[in-house]
């Protein structure tokens, strides 16, 4: 691909040009002109020209914008001009036949990007993805064996047990109901700030199946960028955030893991990127009560013995269970004071109590408090009202699904 352009403007470099219409782009320049970005407008228009360098060069400017401070900080413009950038980088890579890369740029697009180009990125993918060559064939696959016993791996509930938190006589399991009502759910549980699992509502989602079949997950997103985390847990020093393939992430969850290099996707919005995996799940019912507003999807994956340490959350949780089983402990927003909320503003949702080796000395008022615990089977669903405590680990490979949403009324 030639990187400055002067003579007759290849069909890569039409598609650029026409990424995003006119008046809209034009508006975004002269945002961007107000802000100062003069360096920026004029590698935008070059990128609008098919040049390759300028558009990365835009990219790479936007890009120092996203990180100038912290992220509400952000002119919302630069994150506009930053999906701009991606998709023009995204348009000539195609075009010169580097897929990978175009998809890669996509990715970021969606997930730093501001909202306005939203749908051309959208559309951007979906061309692009399925525009597959030779080379993008899937290799086939002597590991998808591998993979369904990873998820029902028989560790019976004894096994399961020996590596949890200690269970304390002030420990009950939370309630169980089968295909629960919407009026019973808002009556006996939404309305009483009470946990409970629901079985039975799950069945007829799509990703019951299609998510253990290994083959389906790389091929609908094997190669779209994903953000992990790497570590332990987030409480841990060693832990770190990485970009990541779908694929490269698939194979790191079959390859042994130890803890401190255990891969998790977490608490990422999966489903806003990747169409194919949004339309294999639904929204519950349940998550219209209090005639509030849905928050967020988010997707948690990840293989056996994953950590997320005890925290709270501000909204209304139903936790679906869809591929594997997870352990999950709760503490009800009154114990608040006993589990040590750590003082730092970033952190102050969650506990300094170290649930898997809790240290009695420095945490004392943890042992005697009440809570519930349960094993989220496979196609069940958890209930975890807001602000309740909640650590969760994986006991085999899991994938989950989590609906915040929030009351009427209530932010
Ligand atoms: O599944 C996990 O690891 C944690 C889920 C969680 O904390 C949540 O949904 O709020």
């Amino acid at each position: 691909m030639t990187q400055e352009t002067s003579g007759a403007a290849t069909e890569a470099e039409k598609a650029a040009a026409m990424v995003v219409d006119e008046e809209r782009r034009a508006a975004l320049l002269r945002r961007i002109t107000q802000e100062g970005g003069f360096a920026y407008v004029s590698s935008a228009e070059k990128a609008a020209g098919g040049d390759l360098r300028a558009a990365e060069a835009a990219r790479e400017m936007a890009w120092e914008q996203l990180h100038s401070g912290p992220w509400h900080e952000v002119v919302p413009a630069w994150r506009d001009a930053y999906a701009m950038a991606c998709l023009h980088v995204a348009e000539l890579r195609a075009g010169a036949g580097d897929r990978r890369e175009a998809l890669r740029a996509l990715d970021m697009g969606l997930m730093m990007g501001g909202p306005l180009l939203r749908g051309e990125l959208d559309a951007a993918v979906h061309r692009i993805a399925a525009a597959k060559g030779p080379d993008d064939e899937l290799v086939a696959n002597d590991c998808a064996e591998k993979w369904t016993e990873g998820i029902y791996k028989n560790q019976n509930l004894a096994e399961a047990l020996c590596t949890l938190p200690n269970k304390s006589l002030s420990c009950k399991e939370v309630e169980r109901k089968s295909s629960l009502s919407l009026e019973t759910f808002i009556c006996d549980y939404f309305l009483r700030d009470s946990p409970v699992v629901i079985s039975g509502c799950i069945d007829h989602w799509p990703a019951r199946t299609k998510w253990k079949d290994i083959e389906y997950l790389k091929r609908v997103a094997g190669d779209r960028t994903i953000p992990v985390e790497v570590g332990k847990n987030y409480l841990c020093d060693e832990w770190k955030q990485e970009l990541i393939t779908f694929s490269q992430f698939l194979e790191r969850i079959q390859s042994t893991n130890y803890p401190s290099n255990l891969t998790y996707l977490a608490q990422h919005p999966l489903f806003d990127q990747i169409r194919e995996l949004r339309d294999d799940i639904m929204i519950p019912d349940y998550c219209f009560a209090g005639g509030g507003e849905l928050r967020s999807l988010n997707a948690w994956f990840g293989p056996p013995g994953t950590v997320t340490p005890l925290h709270h959350d501000p909204h209304h949780n139903l936790f679906a269970q869809v591929v594997g089983r997870k352990y999950i402990r709760l503490y009800p927003t009154s114990a608040s004071e006993s589990l040590y909320p750590h003082t730092e503003s970033m952190l102050s949702n969650s506990s300094q109590v170290d649930l898997d080796n809790i240290d009695l000395k420095e945490f004392p008022m943890v042992e005697d408090l009440d809570f519930m615990d349960c094993i989220l089977e496979e196609g069940e669903m958890l209930y975890i009202p807001p602000k309740w405590w909640h650590y969760v680990r994986s006991l085999s490979t899991s994938f989950s699904v989590s609906f915040w949403w929030s009351a009427a009324g209530h932010s």
